[in-house]
């Protein structure tokens, strides 16, 4: 039985996870995936041979490290490099080593949400880069990018990697590209990772591995149900499922009930009623090309100035400006 009197949600998560498991169809948010558990699993995703978005990433940079810092020096005087859900940076490197050692002018400042996330960055960089000015802000992207256009004029190059973009809805990622642009000045540059359309079964290997990697990322949201909202989830009484259109270039993940089951989340108050073989949609991460690309920047009022791609043209780097 739902609960249909008004509740009080202490978290967003509360909330969201109330309402996706009451909907019809039933949906949880992508976002929620990354707890402590949730970024290792990320970890484990990225260096997967089936994963091939990081190292594709990766090669770009390697590959065009000159032309990509040339443009980000293009104007001259001190830059801020702000960087969107940093992670362990790990490709942003390639770039900072490259700009500290040819004596760039230039603020390293790493976004994320999670201060676990920034104080391993900021270990790391001490260690091998400790030449890199580094300034971490916790925080979500907007909180966060405001406080520091708030308290610096520097000229801005803000990078979006990782194709997290893509797990967006479009309307999702022209709201989020427009609150991008309302905070750059004529001289900024957004650098913008995204994977492009491709051979469907390989984005479907890439997100269904036979290790059991993503299926056990999907189904972490289950088990931080269970630990943060006191759920008895069973999660071996779902499936992993991937499914890829390519006429859209949308992947979608969900979770499929196995059988007919409640579900209680203690929590909330309330119990999820599944049938059999009834979905729960967990994310989209989608893939692009250039029509996509430029009716998405068209749309948010910027203007692709570049691009760089790998050899296999897997994955691009679109530098935009306003
Ligand atoms: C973080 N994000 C861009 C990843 C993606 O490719 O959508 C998350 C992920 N989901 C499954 N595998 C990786």
């Amino acid at each position: 039985m739902h609960r249909h009197t008004a509740i009080r949600f202490e978290t967003l998560f509360e909330e969201e996870v109330y309402k996706g498991l009451t909907d019809f169809p039933k949906h949880l948010s992508s976002k929620y995936f990354y707890d402590e558990k949730g970024d290792k699993l990320f970890q484990d995703i990225m260096a997967m041979p089936e994963y091939y978005l990081t190292d594709a990433e990766f090669s770009i940079f390697e590959n065009h490290t000159e032309e990509i810092t040339t443009l980000f020096r293009k104007q001259g005087g001190h830059f801020n490099l702000i960087e969107l859900g940093a992670g362990d940076g790990k490709k942003t490197k390639i770039l900072l080593n490259h700009l500290s050692q040819n004596g760039a002018d230039f603020t390293y400042q790493p976004i994320d949400i999670s201060q676990n996330v920034l104080n391993g960055l900021k270990a790391s960089l001490a260690k091998e880069l400790p030449d890199v000015p580094i300034q971490t802000k916790q925080g979500t992207y907007f909180e966060a990018l405001n406080e520091l256009n708030g308290s610096n004029t520097s000229r801005k190059v803000i990078l979006f990697l990782g194709s997290n973009i893509g797990n967006l809805l479009h309307d999702q990622a022209i709201e989020f590209l427009k609150q991008v642009r309302a905070l750059m000045q004529e001289e900024d540059l957004l650098f913008l990772g995204v994977d492009q359309k491709k051979n469907p079964q390989t984005i479907l290997d890439a997100y269904n591995d036979k290790t059991g990697i993503t299926a056990a990322f999907n189904k972490n949201i289950l088990s931080r149900i269970n630990a943060e909202l006191g759920g008895d989830f069973d999660v071996d009484q779902f499936l992993h499922w991937e499914v890829y259109d390519p006429e859209s270039g949308t992947a979608k993940s969900y979770l499929v009930s196995k059988k007919e089951q409640t579900v209680t989340i203690g929590k909330l108050d309330f119990q999820a009623e599944f049938g059999p073989w009834e979905t729960i949609h967990t994310e989209i991460s989608q893939k692009y090309d250039d029509r996509i690309i430029m009716w998405l920047a068209e749309k948010s009022g910027l203007q692709v100035e570049t691009e760089f791609t790998d050899s296999k043209k897997l994955y691009k780097n679109y530098v935009l400006r306003k």
